[in-house]
């Protein structure tokens, strides 16, 4: 019986990828939102209307100002708070009662979380960081896990105007450290330990080995008689101590709301910097557009972790700023069960669902029963981000999750745009499995050469933006030469370049983003940097050198193979190899780690000592080798094959 139904799954599924196009679901096109896709004639007046839509303390006179490329900014003469949008708006429209959040713990704890509460928490949490010392445009960072505080402390953060610097909860201790020295921030907001698979992990003794002085203030989790200091302060006793009014500060448009530092073509992260009004105008109309949203109706649930920018902009502001109900869970896809997400989805009847093609690509490996076992008839719409989507996961998407009558809205963007810049309005364009869209009304996306000269649609070139956006980065924290460097300097200081390839379509101009120019690897839709994990490589005692490149791979999108020469006559060893994987580890996160590394007793590099990651990206995926005639030594590459073809072997 089993059998039957997974081949004519398959079947269909094969069937399905005759179809090129997937117009919108008839019955969903005919109430969505938006039902026409057209550019605006003057972006920058779209962009202003949409800034209507915010509460402002002084509204703006202005939208965009340009006359300092590529230094821009929105809604310049402005003043609002974000905490107030997304909190206080609602709480006094009369609808403190409704959920934010439908939070689920990795144990099966459940907590519904209010607008109300989320506000009298908020202005608590507000006037502790006051208390601690922290002042309007003090960076303050956050290390937490998937809790409801860590919306809490965004949000009180940005109630006193002191930007936030979130961390991933699976980033090491020694990112945070660095990423806390780079934004000189003034506290750290973490919790006493954080649940993963059934085990808990100690985090605040873990902080407390690697910055032994930052003030820290700590949200019990787990219990587990964490070390405290008198520069640290417990949250809850903190919060029942200040407090319970604080006005939203006045903060200028302009006004910085957060850092969140992501992975580039150095081993040092980049701290993008987002400002309040321009951020918000676009977070919130993408979020309410691109998702069809109906803030009365809709139970809206993305996957994304708050680390990320995905969680910054449609987990909390977004969601937050439309007075919309998500469920946030703690744990992962996997734990207690495989089918847990599809679980949650028919408890709390999630209507809009917004995931990563790595987590599809698992659960079509789980298998399509795990989906079948729950009831997710209330889900109307899905989405995509953090990679290229592929075609077989995208259709099994659409048929395995949503039943055929979802439309998917494959939305691409990055940290450094805010918000969703290129993908489809679901009631209005047709999608098509793999490719991302179109560019939102008032956004400019263009396929360049080297030159600058859009290339000819079908014509593989670089993805740039060629007009200022509103949640466009602001610049780099404390580098701003970097910034224009990175950015603004392939072509002309108002052409951003994007950092990934695409093409377009001859027919419909639809974009497809191909993958990253730059040394950057993409493992599960997160961002790394090949130099930052070199750097921890090579940061071992026992290693000499390394090279690290992104390897395609099934499950993950791209993997991260090293090829490591080691100290002396050193000998590559399993255990050594743990070791080392350990260290990555403990430098960088887990998810940094290596899965394959090669012994190299040298490494392909040209006559500058510049080490050629595109021969070592070719031998890795078996393709033939290109020219090697401006190596140093030749010799190098026969050897690193015959490695390969070994290990190959033995596997
Ligand atoms: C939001 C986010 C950004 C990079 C980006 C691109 C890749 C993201 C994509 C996509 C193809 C999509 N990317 N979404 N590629 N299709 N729908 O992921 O931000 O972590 O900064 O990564 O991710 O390469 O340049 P971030």
């Amino acid at each position: 019986m089993a059998d039957t139904t997974h081949s004519s799954l398959e079947e269909e599924l094969a069937q399905l990828q005759e179809i090129a196009t997937f117009d919108p679901p008839q019955e969903f096109a005919a109430k969505a939102r938006v039902t026409t896709h057209e550019q605006p004639a003057d972006p920058v007046a779209f962009w202003a209307e949409q800034a209507r839509e915010l509460e402002w303390i002084r509204e703006p006179t202005r939208a965009l100002d340009d006359s300092n490329p590529p230094f821009f900014t929105w809604f310049a003469d402005g003043t609002l708070n974000a905490s107030a949008n997304c909190l206080d708006r609602h709480v006094a429209a009369g609808r403190g009662d409704r959920v934010a959040f439908h939070w689920h713990g990795e144990e099966g704890e459940s907590r519904e979380i209010t607008y109300a509460w989320l506000l009298e928490q908020t202005q608590r949490a507000a006037n502790a960081l006051k208390a601690l010392g922290v002042r309007k445009g003090d960076v303050v960072g956050i290390y937490l896990p998937m809790i409801p505080e860590v919306v809490v402390a965004m949000l009180a953060c940005a109630r006193i105007g002191a930007p936030h610097n979130v961390v991933f909860g699976g980033f090491s201790a020694e990112s945070v450290r660095e990423r806390m020295e780079f934004s000189e921030a003034k506290l750290l907001i973490t919790a006493d330990g954080a649940r993963r698979k059934g085990k808990a992990a100690a985090v605040k003794a873990t902080v407390d080995e690697v910055m032994p002085d930052l003030p820290c203030l700590v949200v019990r989790h787990v219990d587990n008689g964490a070390p405290m200091a008198s520069k640290d302060a417990w949250w809850e006793e903190a919060l029942q101590q200040a407090e319970a009014e604080c006005p939203p500060e006045e903060l200028d448009a302009e006004h910085p709301l957060f850092i969140l530092y992501t992975s580039g073509s150095t081993a040092k992260p980049k701290g993008i910097l987002h400002t309040t009004g321009g951020f918000l105008t676009q977070v919130g109309w993408t979020h309410k557009n691109v998702f069809d949203l109906r803030p009365d109706e809709d139970v809206y649930w993305c996957s994304a972790d708050v680390g990320w920018v995905t969680g910054h902009s449609y987990i909390v502001y977004g969601p937050l700023l439309n007075g919309c109900t998500s469920v946030m869970y703690e744990g992962a896809p996997d734990y207690p069960h495989k089918g847990i997400w599809w679980e949650l989805c028919a408890r709390y009847g999630v209507t809009i669902f917004y995931t990563a093609p790595t987590a599809i690509r698992a659960c079509i490996k789980w298998g399509a029963d795990l989906v079948a076992e729950h009831d997710l008839s209330k889900l109307r719409l899905l989405g995509s981000v953090g990679e290229p989507i592929n075609p077989k996961a995208w259709l099994w998407y659409w048929k395995v999750v949503g039943g055929g009558r979802c439309p998917i809205v494959d939305t691409w963007w990055q940290t450094e745009t805010g918000a969703i810049m290129i993908t489809t309005l679901p009631g209005a364009q047709h999608a098509k499995p793999g490719s991302a869209g179109t560019p939102l009304p008032g956004i400019d996306a263009a396929v360049l050469d080297d030159a600058g000269s859009e290339v000819e649609h079908g014509t593989q070139g670089l993805l740039a933006l060629r007009k200022p956006w509103p949640s466009m980065l602001r610049t780099l924290y404390k580098e701003q030469e970097r910034f224009v460097e990175t950015y603004f300097s392939k072509w002309d200081d108002r052409t951003y370049l994007v950092g990934d390839a695409s093409r377009r379509d001859a027919d419909d101009g639809y974009f497809w983003v191909i993958g990253r120019i730059d040394d950057v690897i993409n493992v599960s839709g997160h961002r790394m940097s090949t130099a930052e994990i070199e750097s921890a490589i090579v940061s071992h005692p026992k290693v000499a050198e390394a090279a690290v490149i992104g390897q395609a791979d099934e499950d993950t999108g791209q993997a991260i193979a090293a090829f490591v020469t080691l100290e002396g006559d050193l000998e590559g060893t399993g255990d050594l190899e743990t070791e080392i994987r350990e260290h990555v580890a403990q430098r960088i996160g887990k998810l940094a780690r290596p899965k394959r590394m090669i012994w190299a007793d040298d490494l392909p590099k040209t006559r500058s000592g510049k080490i050629m990651r595109r021969l070592l990206r070719d031998i890795a995926e078996g393709r033939a080798l290109g020219d090697v005639t401006t190596l140093r030594d030749p010799t190098v590459m026969a050897q690193l094959e015959d490695k390969i073809k070994e290990a190959q072997a033995e596997t």
